[in-house]
This record gives structure tokens, sequence and C-alpha cells, in this order.
């Protein structure tokens, strides 16, 4: 896969797609958006791999969406025509786990599309803000709906209305990032909880991450009921064999391509 805008590599059953531009701190623009869409898909349909980790650069995951490429718009340009946020949803089509890894700057919708990962491994350098106030526009990406599910409302008025950044460690205290390790290690770290997620069964995993999702958007009652089924029907599938009788034959499970 060759993209103008973003680099991938892949490590077994993990995929690596890194945005970019590294002159704009990765300022996401239209390109990079198609691109990630389209890595994203076909790596989520391939069955070689079972994980997908999102990251930047040491010195940003992203500054924001391209304030350089939006400056002239009009209303016309944002809702009409190639309306913005036709592609930036994507990620949150793909069933595999993505783990997002964030180094350096990720601010304004570059902390949106981290939040839209379904968790975060932040370096110690990770610095994680909503300053769109300060360019005259709210976020528009998801930064005042997900960012207060996942770290409170007095956080997140905080960080929205002042533009105010928080480091790793705040980052870490309130939930928005599950880990933060030192910045030389962070990808190794992220590889290995990839390479963990990847040695599953590709379809327990996925179950597992639709029914976290439902979480968000359901009753506790129906989301309870929710998982149930996916726990009755796991009994249909071979991962759940091979993972009980390796379990009671007291060795490893293999769940290649289950
Ligand atoms: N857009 C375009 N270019 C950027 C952006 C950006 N968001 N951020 C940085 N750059 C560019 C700079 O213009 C600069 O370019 P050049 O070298 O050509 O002058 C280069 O990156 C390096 O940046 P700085 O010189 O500013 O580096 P500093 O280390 O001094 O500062 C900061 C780093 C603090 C990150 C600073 O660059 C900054 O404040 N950036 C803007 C952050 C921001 O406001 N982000 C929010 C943007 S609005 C947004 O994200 C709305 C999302 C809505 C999505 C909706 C989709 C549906």
């Amino acid at each position: 896969m060759n993209y103008a805008d973003l680099l991938i590599e892949t490590h077994g059953k993990v995929a690596v797609i890194r945005l970019n531009r590294p002159k704009a701190l990765n300022a996401l623009n239209d390109n990079m958006m198609d691109e990630l869409g389209d890595a994203l898909y076909k790596f989520d349909a391939d069955s070689n791999i079972g994980c997908i980790i999102l990251t930047g650069s040491e010195k940003a995951f992203a500054a924001g969406a391209d304030i350089a490429a939006m400056v002239d718009y009009d209303y016309g340009d944002t809702y009409g025509g190639n309306y913005i946020g036709r592609n930036w949803e994507h990620i949150l089509n793909v069933r595999k786990p993505v783990i997002g890894v964030v180094q350096g700057f990720c601010l304004g919708g570059g902390c949106e599309l981290a939040m839209m990962c379904d968790f975060l491994i932040a370096a110690d350098t990770a610095k994680f803000g909503q300053p769109e106030i300060k360019v005259g526009v709210t976020p528009g990406a998801g930064g005042t709906q997900r960012l207060p599910r996942t770290i409170g409302k007095a956080k997140a008025m905080d960080m929205l209305l002042t533009a105010r950044m928080i480091d790793a460690a705040e980052a870490e205290r309130t939930g928005l990032v599950s880990r933060v390790v030192a910045a030389d290690k962070v990808m190794e770290e992220a590889l290995a909880a990839a390479a963990t997620i990847a040695s599953m069964s590709v379809s327990v995993a996925m179950a597992i991450k639709d029914s976290v999702n439902r979480a968000f958007e359901t009753t506790l009652t129906e989301g309870v009921r929710y998982e149930r089924r996916y726990f009755h029907a796991a009994f249909g599938t071979p991962a759940q064999k091979e993972g009980m009788q390796a379990f009671l034959a007291k060795r490893p499970p293999n769940f290649d391509g289950l």
C-alpha cells in the first residue's frame, strides 16, 4: 500500500498506520483522511491482520485539522460539496481492534481522531488538547461529545473552553489513555499489546469491541443482553472449543484463523 500522507508497516499480524505530514505536524487534510479510510478498510478485510495501530510521529500524533486548507472555506465548502467530515469516521466502521499510539501533540481533530481508537497508549511526551476555540470554531469530529464521556464534564469543559493542553500523566489520570510509557519504549509496548490481541481469536476480539461500544449507545440492561447473545453465540465457534480445551489440557491455545 502506497500513500502520499501515510506510512504503512506490518509486524506479523499487526498493521501500523502512521500519519505522515511531518512539515505540518501531521495536520489532517482531506487526502490523508481518504487514505486513512482506505488503509483501515484494507486491513480490516485482511485475514492476516488481527490488530491495527494508528500513530503519528515523535513530535505529533496530529496537531488538528489542516488550518491552512480550511482558512478560506465558507459554509458551502464545509457543508455542501465536499462536506467536511465525510471521510473522518471510517475508523468507527473498523471491526478489528485499533490502538492509538500518541507521542507529542494530539490536538483538535487529532485528539478527536485519537478518541475514535479503541484505546490509547501515550508516550510521556504526549500533549492532548481541544484548542479549536482559539481558531474561532467548535470541535467538529466529536470533541464535545467523546471527551466529556471519557474524562467527565469538568475536565472536558476546562479543556474545550480554555484550550488548555493536558500532559500524558493527566491524560492517564482522567482515563483518556490506558497507559503512559517512556517515549523510546512506547512503540515496543504498543506492538506487544497489539500482538497479544492479534494472538487471540479475531472474531472474539471483534465481538468484545462491538459489545463495549454498545455500552455507549444503549441502556445497561440492553447492553448486558447484547453481551449475553455474543457469549451464547461463542459456544457455536471453534474459538471456544480451542480456548477451553487448551486450558483443560494445560497447553497454550492456538487461535490462528479463528
Ligand atoms: N494546521 C495546519 N498547519 C499546522 C497545524 C494545523 N492544525 N498545526 C501546526 N501546523 C504547522 C504550522 O503552521 C507550522 O508550519 P510552518 O513551519 O510552515 O510555519 C508547522 O506545522 C510547525 O508548527 P509550529 O511552528 O506552530 O510549531 P510549534 O512547536 O511552535 O507549535 C503547536 C506547535 C502548539 C501544535 C502549534 O502548531 C499549534 O497551535 N497548532 C494548531 C493547533 C490547533 O489549533 N488545532 C486545532 C485545529 S482546528 C481542528 O482541528 C478542527 C477539527 C474539526 C474536524 C472536523 C471534521 C469533521
